[in-house]
């Protein structure tokens, strides 16, 4: 049986480019193979991080989990800190890794510019990503293609530990979706759509209102050429407003841009604000029931005692072959 692993940081609500490029294949692929999602805490630390609001975005992001679709019966969903041989692991792969590799990671590169002193963590981060991932054996790894490199890296560590100590991960291939696989923030299409970006109308969250969607996708950037078509080069914002309209209305791109034929943007972007509130409806309702409630706790518990058998039989295998004495 297959296995597909992957995380989401409680950095604050999960916005819909988390949800386009990440959560909605979580949901697909638990009903083609066995599924490991995880709530990463501890990634979420390589920048400071409110203790209070911490612990609150992390069951804010179970709950989302939840009511995106997620199944516990056929998903082991959990919290990264519960289960201490991520931490483990990725200090033995810190051990097998070059700064040279590191320095080569966009993401650092993006988060540390402008910071005088960049966090050590915030360098070593791919590491634990990697951890997460060989811990589970997961063959694929369904994430936004802003961590596309990362995967690369884990498929690195993962060889090069396979060579020098003999078979021991699985080495796991990045999945990605075909549209919306980076969506763009909405006040400047060149740049993602971020949790932690100071503008919250550059994003919609999954928990935002009507009037704030609405808000967020009438002021966003477009072009002045008023022709509704997709070219992410040219026109990167229309084109980021034609990927969401697509995934949340199940129409294709070329049936958007044919339904538009002639209309001006704001149209578009009005009938956008109805596609995005009719699908965030139901989720909040469900977010609202879950997040409150005792399920929650026990379905996180549960998650992590099931994702401790797996790694900690990992593990096993893993200090075997460096030599890492068993008492
Ligand atoms: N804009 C995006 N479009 C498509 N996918 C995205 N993802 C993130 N942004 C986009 C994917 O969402 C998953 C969870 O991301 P994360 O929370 O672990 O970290 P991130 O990539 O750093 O996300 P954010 O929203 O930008 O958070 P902050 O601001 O805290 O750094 C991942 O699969 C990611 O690819």
């Amino acid at each position: 049986m297959k296995r597909a692993f992957s995380g989401v940081q409680p950095t604050g609500n999960i916005h819909i480019g988390n949800y386009i490029g990440a959560l909605k294949q979580f949901v697909q692929l638990q009903n083609e193979m066995e599924t490991v999602y995880c709530i990463v805490d501890l990634h979420s630390i390589t920048v400071p991080q409110n203790p209070k609001e911490l612990q609150e975005h992390t069951l804010d992001v179970a709950a989302l989990y939840l009511s995106v679709g997620l199944d516990p019966k056929k998903s082991i969903i959990f919290v990264q800190s519960t289960v201490p041989a991520h931490a483990e692991l990725a200090w033995i792969l810190t051990c097998n890794s070059y700064t040279g590799e590191l320095s080569r990671m966009i993401q650092f590169k993006d988060k540390s510019k402008e910071k005088e002193s960049a966090p050590t963590g915030l360098f070593t981060y791919p590491l634990l990503m990697a951890a997460d991932i060989l811990l589970y054996d997961a063959q694929y790894v369904p994430v936004g293609n802003d961590q596309k490199q990362h995967i690369e890296l884990t498929r690195d560590l993962a060889e090069r530990f396979n060579n020098k100590y003999g078979d021991t991960f699985v080495v796991p291939e990045y999945k990605g979706t075909k549209v919306g696989a980076r969506i763009m923030a909405l006040d400047d299409p060149t740049n993602k759509m971020s949790k932690s970006a100071e503008n919250e109308h550059s994003r919609i969250s999954l928990l935002d209102t009507p009037s704030k969607v609405k808000k967020s996708i009438m002021r966003a950037t477009t072009d002045s050429d008023n022709e509704i078509r997709f070219d992410e080069e040219n026109k990167p914002g229309i084109s980021n407003l034609l990927a969401i309209y697509s995934v949340f209305s199940g129409l294709d791109i070329k049936e958007i841009e044919r339904k538009y034929a002639g209309c001006g943007y704001g149209q578009l972007k009005k009938d956008l604000v109805e596609v995005v509130n009719d699908s965030l409806v139901d989720i909040q309702k469900k977010y609202f029931e879950i997040r409150k409630s005792d399920e929650l706790l026990e379905i996180l518990r549960e998650g992590t005692k099931k994702a401790q058998n797996i790694s900690e039989e990992t593990m096993i295998r893993v200090k075997e072959k460096i030599g890492l004495v068993r008492l």
